[in-house]
This record gives C-alpha cells, sequence and structure tokens, in this order.
C-alpha cells in the first residue's frame, strides 16, 4: 500500500484501471476524486464517476443468501427474492458444501466456471485467473471458449490466415506504419475514439487520438462504413459510407467485383500467396451462381449507390489502403463472413503485406500505436481443470438444453447438465443477448454463486453472494495490451469492514474444501503480487530487458518496457509476398486460404468454404423490416465499460429522463411522433424496454442506436425499464462454425411510451433480512 498523505487530510494514490491511469484522493475511507494521471494526454471521463459508485447504497457490503434457496424451495424466483445476511463462515461453509455435494452427485462438468466478463485489471486479482485456479483445483468444471468481444472472427481467422484468436490484431499495421507509409484507411464499423478509452488490462496512456490526427496530418485519407457518422471522428475528415447494419460482406464482395472487373485486383499476390483464387473469382463474378457480386447488387442489399462502391473500389486500388474490421461487423448472424471476405479484399487490394496497408482488426479501438505485445506473468492454472466446454455465447442453451449436442468449429459439442453456476467477474445480465431467455435458463441450475460488489441483475440472481473488494480497495500489478507500461495499482482506500477479495473468498473455500494450502502456496496477497512482478521481471531479464526491483517499481509506480515492434513494416503479410514458400502462413497451405477446404469439409451450410454473402435471419430492406422497420445498433457505450460504473455521474449524466438515450434519425421520428427528449418503447418480439429518445442526423435513417450496458431492470411482464438492448437480441449463433453471438442482427420497432411510464428501479437494491443471530457479526 502506498499513498501520499497531503494537506487537509487527503490522500493521493495513483493506481490503474480499464480505463486508465488515475490519482485517487481520498479522506479517511472515502475515496473523495479521482484525477487522470498527469501523464495521460486524453484521459478517459469514466474515471469521474467511479467515486460515488464505489460507496453506493447498492454496494454490497455483506454476504448474502437468497432467502428461497435457504428454504429449498424455488418460489419466488430468482431476481425477485430476499436476501439473507448471513457471516463470512456461514457464507463459506454453504458454499463450500454446494460445490462439494455437486461434484459428488454431477460429477465436475455440472459446475460452469465459464465466468466471461471484465473483471479487474490486476493481474493477481483477475477474477477469472482466481475462479478457474479454484475451480481446477477443487475437481474440475465447464469452461467457456471464445468471447463476446470477437467470437466469429476469432474462430474463423484461423483457417483463413493461421495463428491464434487474436492473429489479426497483431499482424495488421500499427498507426507508426500508416503515418509513414499509408495513404487509405477503410474502416468497416469505424473507429469511434471513444472506444480506445477502455483497454484490456488497463492503457497507461490514452494515444489513440495522437495517433489517428498523426495519420490524417500525414495525408492519410479515412472512409467510415457504418450507420453511425460518429464511428470517425470529425477531424479525420472522413468519408461516410452509411450502409445497411449486418451488409458489409456483401459490399466487400462489390468492392472486390470492381477491382476484378476493372482489372484492378493484384492478382500477383492472389496467385502465389493465397489458395483458391480462381475458385473465389467464379463464385465473385457470378460465374459459378449466375449472381455477378456487382456493385448493383450490393446496392439493393446494403443501401450504398452502386457508383459510390466503385468509387471506393477504384481508390482502395490507386492507394495504400488499410482495410479495417471493426469487431461489430462480425457480432451479426453469419459474421464469419465479412471477416473472411474483409481478407479476400484486403488480399486482392494490392496493399497486402506492403508497409502500411493490408487487413487490421480493431484498429482504433484498443491502443495500436505499435504491434507487439509484452505479457505479464498471471496466476498459474493447473492443468487438466477443464473437463468440457462450450462457445461462451451458447450459456442459455446449455442450462436450457442439457444434453443436446452442437456444431462447432469441426467439433461436436454436448451441453452438461448444469446444476451449478459459478461467476467472478462479469455480468451476463447484461453482455448475454435474449435477457428474458437467458432469465428462464437461469432458474434451471440448483445453486448460483456470484461474487460482486454491487447489487446488478446478476447479484440479484445468485443464491449466495459474495461482497468483493474493488480494485481501489486492493493491491496488484496491470499492463495493458500493447502497452509498453507496467503499472502498480496501490490500494487507495480499505474494502468496507465485511467485504473480501476474490482470491480471500477462494482461499476460504479451498481451505474448507482441503487444498487451501496447494491454492495459496503459502502466500499472502501482498507476496503473490511481488511474485507475479518479479517472474515477469525474471521472464523479461531473458530477453535482456532490465525491469527496476518491486520496491522500487511500486515507490515508482510504474516501469516502462522498450517498444515492442520488431517485426518488419508489413508484418508477416510482407514476408508472404517477398517469399511465400519462404514464409508459409500456419494455414494448411501455407498461404491465405480464400477459399479452406477444411472449413468447407465441415458442411455448414451457414458457413461454407468460401467468403460469401449469406442472409441475416432480419435486417432492413426484407420482408421482416415491414414489421420493425428500424435496425437496432446496440454498440459500446461511450460513457462507461459495458455495464460498470452505470450510475457513476459520467454515466448517468448521459441518460435521457434517467434512461438509457436511444438515437433516432429525425425522419424517424417523425415518422412515429417521437419528439426529442421524450421516453419510447422499443420493442420486437423477443421483448421490449423504455428508452429516451435523443434526435440525431448522425445515425443513418432507419437506424436506432441504443449502447449496451444500462443495468437490467425488467418490471413483472419482461419490460426493461431503463434500456438494457439485450431484452431485444436475438440469442443465436452466428454459424455452427463460431456459434458466437449475433447482438447486431437486430430489427425493433420505437414508439412513444406515453405519460404513464414506470420509474426506474435498476439500482434499488433488494430486501435484505438479517440470518441467525450470530450472522449479524462480523468475524474477520
Ligand atoms: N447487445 C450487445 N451486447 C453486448 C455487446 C454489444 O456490443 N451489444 N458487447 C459484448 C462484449 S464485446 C462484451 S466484452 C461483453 C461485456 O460483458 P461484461 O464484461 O460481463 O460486462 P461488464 O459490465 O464489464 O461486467 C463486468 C462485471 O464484473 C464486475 N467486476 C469488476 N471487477 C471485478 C473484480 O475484481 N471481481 C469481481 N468479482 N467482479 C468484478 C463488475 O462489477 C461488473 O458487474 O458484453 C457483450 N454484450
Ligand atoms: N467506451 C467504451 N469503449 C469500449 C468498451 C466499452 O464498454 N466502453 N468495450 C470494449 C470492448 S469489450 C470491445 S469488444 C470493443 C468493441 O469494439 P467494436 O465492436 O468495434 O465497438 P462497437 O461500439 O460495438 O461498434 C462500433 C461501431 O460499429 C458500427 N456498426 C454496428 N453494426 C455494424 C455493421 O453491421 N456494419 C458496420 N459497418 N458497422 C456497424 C456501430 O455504428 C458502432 O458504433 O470496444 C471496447 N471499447
Ligand atoms: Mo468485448
Amino acid at each position: 500500500m502506498s499513498g501520499d498523505s497531503s494537506a487537509g487530510g487527503t490522500t493521493r494514490t495513483p493506481t490503474t484501471f480499464h480505463w486508465g491511469r488515475y490519482d485517487v484522493l481520498s479522506s479517511g475511507d472515502r475515496v473523495v476524486a479521482l484525477e487522470p494521471h498527469p501523464g495521460d494526454p486524453d484521459p478517459s471521463p469514466v474515471g469521474a464517476g467511479v467515486p460515488e459508485v464505489n460507496h453506493a447504497p447498492y454496494r454490497i457490503t455483506r454476504p448474502m443468501v437468497r432467502e428461497g434457496w435457504l428454504r429449498g424451495d424455488r418460489d419466488p424466483v430468482r431476481g425477485r427474492d430476499r436476501f439473507v445476511a448471513v457471516s463470512w463462515d456461514r457464507a463459506l461453509d454453504l458454499a463450500a458444501g454446494e460445490l462439494a455435494r455437486v461434484r459428488n452427485e454431477h460429477g465436475p462438468t455440472a459446475i460452469y466456471g465459464g465466468s466471461y466478463g471484465w473483471g479487474s485489471a490486476g493481474r493477481f486479482h483477475h477474477p477469472q485467473s482466481q475462479i478457474h485456479r479454484f475451480l481446477a483445483m477443487a475437481g474440475g468444471y465447464t469452461a467457456s471458449v471464445n468471447t463476446y468481444s470477437f467470437a466469429a472472427m476469432e474462430v474463423v481467422l484461423p483457417h483463413v490466415i493461421g495463428g491464434g484468436p487474436t492473429s489479426l490484431h497483431e499482424r495488421g499495421p500499427s498507426w507508426r506504419e500508416i503515418t509513414e507509409h499509408g495513404g487509405l484507411v477503410v474502416s468497416f464499423g469505424g473507429m469511434a475514439v471513444k472506444n480506445a478509452q477502455m483497454v484490456s488490462g488497463g492503457p497507461s496512456r490514452h494515444t489513440q487520438t495522437s495517433w489517428q490526427r498523426a495519420a490524417a496530418g500525414a495525408g492519410v485519407g479515412f472512409v467510415n462504413v457504418s450507420p453511425v457518422r460518429d464511428d470517425a471522428a470529425d477531424e479525420l475528415g472522413a468519408q461516410w459510407l452509411p450502409l445497411r447494419p449486418g451488409t458489409d460482406a456483401a459490399l466487400m464482395l462489390a468492392l472486390t467485383h470492381v477491382l476484378l472487373a476493372e482489372e484492378l485486383a493484384d492478382t500477383d499476390f492472389a496467385n502465389r500467396c493465397c489458395t483458391g483464387f480462381d475458385r473465389f473469382r467464379e463464385h465473385v463474378l457470378g460465374r459459378s451462381d449466375g449472381t455477378a457480386k456487382d456493385p448493383e447488387w450490393a446496392e439493393g442489399i446494403t443501401g450504398v449507390a452502386a457508383g459510390e462502391i466503385r468509387e471506393l473500389a477504384r481508390a482502395i486500388a490507386a492507394h495504400r489502403t488499410v482495410i479495417n474490421l471493426a469487431w461489430s461487423i462480425q457480432r451479426h448472424d453469419h459474421g464469419e463472413q465479412p471477416c473472411w471476405a474483409g481478407i479476400a479484399l484486403a488480399a486482392l487490394s494490392g496493399s497486402c503485406g506492403r508497409p502500411g496497408g493490408g487487413p487490421a482488426a480493431g484498429l482504433g479501438i484498443a491502443e495500436h500505436g505499435t504491434r507487439g505485445q509484452w505479457r505479464i506473468a498471471s496466476l498459474p492454472q493447473p492443468p487438466g481443470g477443464v473437463v468440457a466446454r462450450i462457445p461462451v455465447a451458447r450459456i442459455a442453451d446449455m442450462l436450457l438444453s442439457p444434453g443436446e449436442t452442437i456444431d462447432y468449429n469441426g467439433e461436436r459439442i454436448t451441453f452438461p447438465d448444469t446444476r451449478l453456476v459459478y461467476w467472478a467477474g462479469g455480468n451476463p445480465f447484461h453482455h448475454h443477448q435474449d435477457l428474458g431467455r437467458l432469465d428462464r435458463a437461469w432458474q434451471r441450475p440448483d445453486t448460483v454463486i456470484v461474487h460482486e460488489s454491487w447489487w446488478n441483475a446478476t447479484a440479484t440472481r445468485a443464491d449466495l453472494v459474495f461482497p468483493v473488494a474493488t480494485s481501489l480497495e486492493r493491491d496488484d500489478v496491470a499492463l495493458g495490451s500493447a502497452d509498453s507500461t507496467i503499472t502498480a495499482m496501490h490500494r487507495a482506500v480499505p474494502p468496507p469492514a465485511d467485504v473480501r477479495t476474490d482470491h480471500a473468498v477462494f482461499a476460504g473455500l479451498a481451505e474448507r474444501l482441503g487444498f487451501g494450502e496447494r491454492f495459496t502456496e503459502g502466500r499472502s496477497e501482498w507476496q503473490w503480487v511481488r511474485e507475479l512482478y518479479d517472474r515477469t521481471r525474471d521472464r523479461l531479464r531473458d530477453e535482456r530487458i532490465d525491469l527496476p526491483g518491486f520496491d522500487e517499481f511500486w515507490d515508482a509506480g510504474s516501469a516502462t518496457l522498450p517498444e515492442k515492434d520488431m517485426s518488419p513494416d508489413g508484418g508477416s503479410f510482407a514476408a508472404l509476398r517477398a517469399d511465400p514458400s519462404a514464409a508459409p502462413l500456419a494455414t494448411p497451405s501455407g498461404r491465405i486460404e480464400l477459399v479452406s477446404d477444411t472449413v468447407a469439409a465441415f458442411g455448414y451450410p451457414d458457413c461454407p468454404g468460401m467468403p460469401v454473402w449469406l442472409e441475416p435471419y432480419e435486417r432492413l430492406g426484407t420482408e421482416a423490416a415491414e414489421r420493425h422497420g428500424l435496425h437496432l445498433v446496440s454498440n459500446q457505450p461511450k460513457t462507461r465499460l459495458h455495464s460498470q460504473y452505470d450510475g457513476g455521474r459520467t454515466s448517468r449524466e448521459s441518460k435521457v429522463g434517467g434512461r438509457e438515450p436511444v438515437d433516432l434519425h429525425p425522419e424517424d421520428a417523425r415518422a412515429r411522433g417521437i419528439a426529442d427528449g421524450e421516453t419510447v418503447r422499443i420493442h420486437n418480439d423477443r421483448g421490449a424496454c423504455l428508452a429516451g429518445a435523443r434526435l440525431t442526423d448522425a445515425v443513418r435513417p432507419g437506424v436506432a442506436v441504443l449502447a449496451t450496458g444500462a443495468w437490467y431492470d425488467p418490471d413483472a411482464d419482461g419490460l426493461c425499464r431503463h434500456g438494457n438492448p439485450n431484452v431485444l437480441t436475438r440469442d443465436a449463433g452466428t454459424s455452427r462454425l463460431a456459434q458466437g453471438p449475433t447482438s447486431g442482427t437486430t430489427l425493433v420497432e420505437i414508439e412513444p411510451a406515453g405519460a404513464d411510464v414506470p420509474a426506474v428501479r435498476a439500482f434499488d437494491p433488494p430486501e435484505i433480512v438479517e440470518g441467525r443471530p450470530g450472522d449479524a457479526t462480523t468475524d474477520a
């Protein structure tokens, strides 16, 4: 722990979050304010909302057990019940007993510990690392694979360009390279700087704006292919191509068509460095199926004029071009296709494997100043702990259909019979699709255990709730992805008296289950933090990099590593271009697979062996839009990290009438009799929510934008009073290949909600009753 006391009894403590470095100002046990670190050129405003949330009335301050679960009663259901405040000993005994019972009676697959989510930035207190280590040592569990962020991309691209799940993120050109050599950045899904506020692991400084500015200043042009104009900063002077959501693959195929038809395509690269070019070309030109994927064809699907498509294709061919794929374009039905079609477009553009050009993923989302990524030591995981796994977004399917088998990337996966769900560091009742369906599925397991700091919708739907310390209340070390500064996360204030760390909860359970010593290895939390730093230091020493000793680092607050950008300009695609047999990709052919025999052999009609346009289950311009005439974009919120700090000032001030704002084009609003600032009801066949209308011509007509993360607040009929878009999204996989989430594919209708609207209850804690007499005392 370290903090500098200053005058007036205020202590200043430097720390790091997912959204950057701050000095925490505290007085006694309370956080008073957060000030951005002076070294951060472009700090995130989200920090301003942290103090009040840390001490909010909806903070969970004691272990809790759901009353019906204690009684052994199914009624009232999870989410409607009262909670009993109990002692730590009783809560830990109950949880340990239940874990042992489920494992003994049903085997380890019956314990689901997927626990997806953006828990703390710190490496030691990272809740996923803690829960996985604990459940592995406790006898095994069912885990999840892939992410809500980019499931389709991370499953399909290894077939196309080889490498691991994030291989494209690390292979795209860096901003430095784009500034020095680039001519044009065409970004599908834009590159909103607001999304670069957050970096997994915690950014040491925010440099995205300055990188983008530098590229524009160097003459690089930008094209923002997105239904939302603000997905590119005004100062970039980007061309805006507002396509219909979910239609990127069609647009990309048409751009490719123009390159081929006008003989602008880099056929030399396609023939030497790709496989399947002939078959792909036949498909695009329409020789194999009779439909040319030309601009006129694409105009009917995308809503982008054929002339504009032609001009863009010519510009792509004429410049050193980056084809950037934001992750939003693949959170759609058949989300694999725009990833694959984007690679194909880049491969034929003439820029692939040349400095400052080629395909990129998530450029402008994370900090991508340079390409390389240092890795910090994390909590060791024992082998063999994962006894079964599911694609992460198939959780409701798993809970509802034990024993059912699904396809996944060439495998068959059978859902286990889940009896116990254990979550630490995620909020499925914000992040999952069709929350009404998840709410029903969530009633099936015998027991749900959750670690949370706040009474959000996941905590109120648990049976056993362990109240955990926030990252301001623990010591840790952090290193943001693609960052080169390791920062110390100093504990700024102590946790409330009856609140513990995730690690302490698991240590307490491990002790009861007989592996306490194995779990902690005899180290205190403080010793573990030192240990992870020392391991990182040892590892880097092998790469001839000297980090200061722990004490020096801890007092200084940070240690800087050299920038890691050692691959040549153009990256691995440059080596491929130079000599494909000397530098093959890790694909079966060693080349970019425009056609993949592996994927073709899976025989999935919803993901064939080459990039194609497949109709999504709903979109604008089809019959489905006659009933629900608006496409709902549920993007990342500007004012918070998903659902985190939704109750904080920054997020609260963005609400309209206390509800999540929904952006609507004035024409669409007029047609529906909706005024700016009015409460509206957004609905489709899956659900409904209330929101506050905001009229703006920065969205394409036909599109409504409701960011994710408003705390889920269903009334008795399932209407979310607060505006969580996931009551409207469909819970279906992208395809049999990736089974990723398809939150982007959502049509809705919107109407004025009228005067008689219910108040928002999202931040009301559940009713709490006292447990046994002994439960009231702290046994710290
Ligand atoms: N409709 C729609 N849905 C989406 C998306 C979308 O674009 N549209 N985006 C998806 C994406 S990309 C993602 S990544 C997910 C994000 O989904 P999540 O990562 O689940 O969302 P968060 O709100 O960040 O939830 C993190 C939770 O962990 C808790 N927490 C934080 N630190 C700690 C800790 O140290 N210990 C413990 N025990 N808890 C902690 C926080 O209080 C919070 O409740 O949402 C997905 N859902
Ligand atoms: N402030 C803030 N930043 C964040 C996060 C956060 O919670 N808050 N979350 C972080 C996380 S976990 C992730 S995974 C990344 C996600 O990064 P992204 O997935 O790129 O982010 P989104 O905001 O979901 O989408 C970006 C834009 O894509 C556009 N879009 C939506 N659908 C389509 C489509 O079909 N085609 C095209 N061309 N455009 C479309 C929308 O207008 C949207 O504004 O963001 C990270 N950054
Ligand atoms: Mo994400």
